[in-house]
């Protein structure tokens, strides 16, 4: 580290020293005559060419993005609501690459077929009405119509008025850094809550369920896994005990701040159970990549003579997506889809607050 501080500083150094030299020679231009730091036509060219050459370059670097980096995306998404959302953002990107590969074609081209010839002259003039109106009316419809569409997708993605008594009620709880889920048990109705109850009953009160509510009393907590039935409609509360979380499930492209001292809802409908994510073909090829890198690192563990790593597997998360702390990273939960009669059978063997208490 302290070789590479040197070295640093030395290069800084020369750079300041060859500078300052510069800066003099510069100054005693008008003294000697010295033309030497003005561009030259053959500068003029080779500047010209190197626009043009970036142009191609950077073509050149978004092919490659697109054909090495697109595997790395998000398999189709397991919500109902997910496809609209994946729509308004392949339409934005469509847009911005359109965009973006004519304004630095012009850019670049025309640095290139304008560059510097002695004695050409550029054409000068200091308004033009119909070129402002173009440049300013034609991205002003494109903004608007893409916000009037990105409006309508969120009012569809947000509305909670069609809520009723069959949607699943579950509580996403978050702390540095885990989450809890809350289940409202047989009546689907989550008790009153508050973080003034975390210290009742021994500290057996994970999430501060209020035991003078009897809504509360068959409410269960999970903290490794949480269940979902595939096609029922969940309406997630969220509730943090202490700073900014974000409950963020990408598969099913849901995200909302956790916020302490509010709740904050979000609701959706999963479409495919966790066994039917896993024979995906876009599943099923990333698993098998994340495979080989294990296997790989484990071949070179064993050599070493250290435990193999475990082969991975496919599984819905929840993540924390606000910078909340330094286990920020691992702040994380496994969400099991799967048929209704599975998570009936799954949810009867969790023990309730009631149970906890006792
Ligand atoms: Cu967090």
């Amino acid at each position: 580290m302290t070789v590479l501080l040197t070295i640093t500083i030395l290069i800084l150094t020369g750079i300041a020293l060859w500078q300052i030299t510069k800066i003099f020679e510069l100054s005693q231009i008008g003294l000697k005559k010295d033309d030497s730091q003005i561009a030259t036509e053959k500068d003029n060219d080779l500047n010209g060419k190197l626009m043009f050459a970036f142009l191609v370059f950077i073509y050149l670097v978004t092919i490659y993005c697109f054909w090495a980096y697109t595997k790395v995306l998000l398999p189709e998404s397991a919500s109902e609501h997910g496809s609209i959302y994946d729509t308004l953002l392949w339409v934005s990107f469509a847009i911005i690459l359109f965009a973006q590969t004519i304004t630095q074609a012009v850019l670049h081209y025309f640095a290139y077929k304008y560059r510097g010839i002695n004695n050409r002259k550029a054409y000068f003039f200091t308004h033009d009405n119909k070129l402002e109106l173009i440049w300013t009316v034609i991205p002003a419809i494109i903004f608007f119509v893409l916000i009037i569409y990105g409006m309508i997708t969120w009012g569809q993605i947000m509305n909670f008025s069609e809520e009723d008594e069959d949607d699943l009620v579950v509580e996403l709880y978050a702390q540095q850094w885990n989450w809890k889920a809350r289940y409202g048990g047989l009546d689907n109705v989550l008790g009153d809550a508050n973080v003034r109850f975390l210290n009742d009953f021994d500290g057996k009160n994970a999430v501060g369920i209020d035991s003078s509510d009897p809504n509360g009393m068959d409410d269960f907590v999970v903290t490794q896994e949480f269940h979902l039935p595939v096609n029922r409609k969940v309406i997630f509360k969220m509730r943090s005990q202490d700073v900014l979380h974000s409950a963020y499930m990408p598969h099913f492209r849901a995200q909302m701040n956790c916020v302490p001292g509010m709740i904050t809802e979000f609701s959706f409908t999963p479409t495919i159970t966790t066994e039917e994510m896993r024979q995906n073909s876009d599943v099923v090829a990333k698993v098998n990549r994340i495979n080989k890198i294990r296997y790989d690192k484990s071949q070179k563990l064993i050599s070493k003579g250290e435990e193999a790593l475990d082969s991975y597997q496919f599984d819905y998360l929840l993540l924390c997506a606000k910078i909340c702390g330094t286990s920020h990273y691992n702040m994380q939960m496994k969400i099991i889809v799967e048929s209704e009669k599975d998570y009936e059978k799954w949810a009867v063997q969790q023990q309730t607050f009631s149970e906890i208490i006792q």
